[in-house]
């Protein structure tokens, strides 16, 4: 019969279909040969590999929830497990995917014209075409309704000007949806790379998210055609509804983070000894990595819950604020945790801890920051608005 399997402590795995299990499966063989043996070089050198977008096309992770356009339409809770696959490796590659899949492919997917789904979708699914998100600004993060960038029209064409800053694939992007203010109100614009007046160096210096390309976007006199608008929304509404789908890949993303830092704490635990015996055997260790286990499980089921309930159609924004908020601030406790259990070899890339610890620092950042999805969540509860 079917033992106990301590990695799956609450038997979450009888709760998925053959199919999300397959997929699953095939996300996990991948980052295991393609991305977890290099990934602490990458977050060491602050770089990643030119091909891997391609590699995760070929794969099929980039726009797998979407419908059409060469993309694959699984189920919400396919493309979930994904993503905690992709995370239990590194949150920089399931960043890439998100940009990529949730932000950028899902703007033109929800709010495109034809014309523009087919000329950008299909290569966008394959990695060959990347493609970058723009709403936060130098001056405007948490508050995108505050962004000065500018679209005006001169005749039949738009003039971009501005900046936008923290740019997931910035510089490795062919192409930029970069949300502006318009006399209309908020509207998106697909700015292709090399649009004269358009650049996107590189930011450096970060600790956190390092296998990930972040940049500056630079808008200056930047001349787009009539047909490089988004056609379909003209309020923050638009941004705000691709937020929603990465957010939800990222409660799913945190808890895979989370349970490597988990799967790291046990084995060292087992493995390290201290005043003659494991230091697994010893109640605080224990106690700690029950805590641990509890988050990750937890975690999961939480993600797993939202994850049916956006397959159902049910999904609202509140509820992603929720989960967002819980499994990134568990997963920072679980990693933090690790860290220290880890002893000195906590603080090394020779293991995924303190990479994940640090990533994990601009998931809680990014996205909405944990103040911002309280703030959401206290709003929904009481019916009073404390942003402003
Ligand atoms: P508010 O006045 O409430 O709403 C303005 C318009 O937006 C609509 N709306 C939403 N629509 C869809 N989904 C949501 N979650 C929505 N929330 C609001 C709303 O109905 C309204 O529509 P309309 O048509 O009536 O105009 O907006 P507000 O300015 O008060 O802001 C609310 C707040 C603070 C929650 C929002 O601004 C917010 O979420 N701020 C955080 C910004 C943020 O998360 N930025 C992330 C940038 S992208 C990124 O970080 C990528 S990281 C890389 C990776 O993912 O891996
Ligand atoms: P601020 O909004 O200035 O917030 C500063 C502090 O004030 C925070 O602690 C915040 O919680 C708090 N605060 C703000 N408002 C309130 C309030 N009303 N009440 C109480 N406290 C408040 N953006 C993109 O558009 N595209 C991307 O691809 C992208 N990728 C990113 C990648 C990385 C690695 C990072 C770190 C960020 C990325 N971002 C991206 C930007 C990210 O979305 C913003 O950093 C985030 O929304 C927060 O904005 P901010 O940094 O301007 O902080």
């Amino acid at each position: 019969g079917a033992g106990f399997d301590p990695k799956d402590f609450l038997d979450i795995d009888h709760l998925l279909s053959d199919e999300e299990r397959d997929i699953r499966a095939t996300v996990r063989s991948f980052v295991t040969d393609r991305v977890v043996p290099y990934v602490g070089d990458w977050f060491e050198e602050a770089t990643i590999p030119r091909g891997l977008p391609r590699e995760l096309g070929g794969l099929g992770v980039l726009g797998m929830h979407l419908e059409g356009y060469g993309c694959a339409g699984t189920g919400a809770t396919a493309y979930g497990l994904a993503c905690m696959e992709l995370e239990a490796a590194d949150s920089g590659v399931r960043s890439l995917v998100s940009v990529q899949g949730s932000l950028a492919m899902y703007a033109i997917w929800r709010w495109g014209s034809e014309e523009q789904k087919e000329r950008w979708l299909p290569g966008m699914a394959t990695g060959e075409t990347i493609g970058c998100f723009g709403l936060t600004e130098p001056d405007a993060g948490s508050d995108p309704g505050a962004m000065r960038t500018r679209a005006r029209r001169d005749g039949g064409d738009w003039v971009l000007d501005g900046r936008k800053m923290w740019i997931t694939n910035g510089s490795i992007a062919d192409v930029a949806v970069v949300w502006a203010g318009t006399d209309e109100g908020v509207r998106g614009f697909l700015v292709p790379a090399g649009t004269p007046g358009f650049t996107a160096p590189e930011i450096r210096k970060k600790l956190s998210l390092r296998a990930s390309v972040t940049s500056e976007l630079v808008l200056d006199g930047v001349r787009l055609p009539a047909d490089a608008v988004l056609p379909e929304v003209s309020s923050l509404r638009g941004p705000l509804s691709c937020l929603n789908e990465a957010r939800y890949g990222i409660v799913w993303g945190a808890a895979g983070a989370a349970r490597t830092c988990l799967e790291a704490a046990l084995e060292y635990a087992g493995e390290r000894t201290a005043f003659g015996r494991p230091i697994a055997g010893t109640q605080i260790q224990q106690q700690k990595l029950a805590h641990m286990a509890l988050e990750v499980n937890r975690a999961t089921l939480l993600a797993l819950h939202l994850g049916r309930l956006k397959d159902a159609g049910r999904l609202r924004p509140e509820q992603v604020s929720m989960g967002k908020l819980g499994n990134v601030n568990a997963a920072l406790d679980v990693a933090r945790t690790a860290r220290q259990i880890l002893g000195a070899n906590g603080i090394s890339l020779e293991y995924p801890v303190i990479r994940h610890m640090n990533n994990l620092e601009s998931v809680v950042t990014y996205e909405g920051t944990a103040d911002v999805h309280a703030l959401v969540i206290g709003g929904a509860l009481t019916g009073v608005q404390a942003f402003r």
